[in-house]
């Protein structure tokens, strides 16, 4: 009998420093994704990891914005953006990976958030709802129906995956033991009503 086919792909999100304790945008309890995404990361066929990945003075970063403090929000061409602390810098430790994740050989890479003028959080487009990321290409190529998502960060960067997905067509499932939210201004339940509505399993 030939191997059942699996076309889900475990798509594992910004688990870098940077968002974990001692990092410049620590989500509470981040390290808590660790066992649960190494577990998923040992028995999916297929995993993508994704990186945030941001050009130094990014638009994103409140300290490119004098007089904007940090979590503070402004419009933009592209619509509201909140303002982070600098993260996530391109090539510095802050953008590695976490340590303590274990990636299978096997894992295809997706960064984002690398245009110095344009935030991210979507793992298929770019804020701008236009220019693709990558992922959609890779699930395309090798005819995946399912994304299974965990990571970080619960409320912007798995719910912007999670809805574009929906929007794809994708089934999509978010494992919540799997997931951390930063929570600002209750955006995490926020983000779980949007995601439910759209169709995303919650498990
Ligand atoms: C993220 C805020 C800013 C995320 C990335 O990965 O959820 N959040 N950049
Ligand atoms: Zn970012």
């Amino acid at each position: 009998m030939p191997p059942p086919v699996i076309t889900a792909v475990l798509v594992v999100v910004d688990i870098q420093n940077d968002f974990c304790s001692g990092g410049s945008l620590a989500v509470p309890d981040a390290e808590a994704v660790l066992p649960v995404v190494n577990r998923l990361m040992g028995v999916f066929q297929r995993v993508v990891v994704t990186q945030d990945w941001h050009p130094p003075g990014h638009l994103s970063f409140a300290s490119s914005h004098p007089g904007h403090p940090v979590f503070s929000r402004i419009m933009l061409p592209s619509g509201e953006q909140v303002l982070w602390p600098d993260h996530c810098v391109a090539d510095t430790p802050g953008a590695a990976l976490h340590s303590g994740l274990v990636v299978p050989a096997h894992a295809a890479f997706v960064r984002k958030g690398m245009r110095g003028t344009l935030d991210t959080y979507s793992a298929f487009f770019e804020n701008d709802r236009d220019t693709a990321v990558g992922l959609d290409a890779i699930l395309r190529s090798s005819n995946a129906q399912e994304i299974v998502l965990a990571g970080l960060a619960t409320d912007y960067c798995i719910l912007h995956t999670a809805l574009d997905g929906r929007a794809r067509g994708y089934d999509v499932t978010v494992i919540e033991s799997g997931c951390r939210g930063i929570d600002l201004n209750g955006s995490l339940a926020q983000a779980w009503e949007q995601m439910e509505s759209a169709g995303v399993r919650r498990a």
